[in-house]
């Protein structure tokens, strides 16, 4: 059995930390956690910039080698210790390539337009649009419909059980309800978000 990895978390609440921190107690994941206090600027400072040159959270380090993205702290967790768990496919099997897919598709394609409404309707004035807003709506509309009918045929991202791809999905998706994406319209992905958001690990933020 190899060594325990010390991990360590530098978050702030209610971020695009949220997710990896629910991802490592959905893993159970022994970890400490170092909070970044982004409102006042701590995201910017030398020491924090040399673990992360973005200056955002979230920020693993790995035996205090450091990597970014929660797409890829994600990734990397559920590889690392989902598959003993039960909780993510073995890498090259098919249910591993959609497992990839669709988180891609969630973080990428999804995000993308969900930044496109973000922008549409929040933050500078000077950006806002209602046309712009819309084309975003009706873009996430037609990428939640194609959630929908695979949530159709099976319960959950991957088939018959639970999944990190679940989690990370869904951190997605629940988010852009907050943004205003028309998921109600999707009664299968509705159900399917109610249920992973019940989930322990899902209020385990900290
Ligand atoms: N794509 C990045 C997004 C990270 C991000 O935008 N983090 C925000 C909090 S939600 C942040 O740290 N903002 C601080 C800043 O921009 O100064 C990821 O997934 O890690």
């Amino acid at each position: 059995m190899s060594q325990p990895r010390s991990i360590v978390l530098y978050w702030h609440p209610m971020s695009s930390a949220t997710p990896v921190a629910c991802a490592l107690a959905e893993l159970g994941v022994p970890h400490q956690r170092v909070k970044v206090d982004i409102k006042a600027g701590e995201q910017h400072k030398p020491e924090y910039l040399a673990l992360n040159p973005n200056g955002k959270v979230p920020t693993l380090t790995v035996d205090g080698a450091p990597m970014f993205e929660a797409l890829a702290i994600q990734l990397w967790l559920a590889e690392e210790y989902g598959v003993a768990k039960g909780l993510w496919p073995a890498a090259g099997t098919p249910e591993w390539l959609q497992a990839m897919s669709w988180c891609a598709w969630a973080y990428v394609t999804y995000g993308a337009v969900l930044v496109r409404l973000q922008v549409a309707t929040m933050g500078d004035e000077a950006l806002r649009s209602a046309a712009h807003a819309d084309a975003a709506r009706e873009g996430l509309d037609g990428l939640l419909r194609l959630l929908d009918e695979r949530l159709a045929v099976q319960p959950w991202m991957l088939g018959a059980e639970y999944s990190m791809a679940d989690l990370l999905v869904a951190s997605v998706i629940g988010y852009s309800v907050f943004i205003g994406a028309p998921v109600a319209r999707h009664a299968q992905v509705q159900a399917w978000l109610a249920k992973v958001q019940a989930r322990p690990a899902m209020r385990s933020e900290g």
